[in-house]
């Protein structure tokens, strides 16, 4: 993955329709931690808690509490601040 620079509004739209499970489109909690951990998992990685306490926040911080989910706009932020914290 490229890094500095943000995820295109392609990438975004290919990811955003995979996690939407439902394809009711936005993206809920549940939706959410069902593609971190298995994107994780492909990684070989584990999600501590801490990892997952974080993810909720920005998840909610984006939009995620209302309206049923993050649409695909607030799912770009989302995906932005993931790939390049801080
Ligand atoms: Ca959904």
């Amino acid at each position: 993955m490229r890094k500095g620079c943000d995820l295109s509004d392609k990438e975004a739209e290919g990811a955003f329709k995979q996690i939407d499970a439902n394809g009711n489109g936005t993206i809920s909690g549940d939706e959410m931690k069902e593609a971190l951990l298995a994107y994780a998992k492909s990684k070989g990685h584990k999600v501590t808690k801490r990892e997952k306490r974080w993810l909720y926040r920005q998840w909610k911080k984006d939009g995620g509490n209302k309206d049923g989910g993050l649409d695909e706009k607030e799912f770009h932020e989302f995906a932005n601040a993931v790939a390049y914290p801080g």
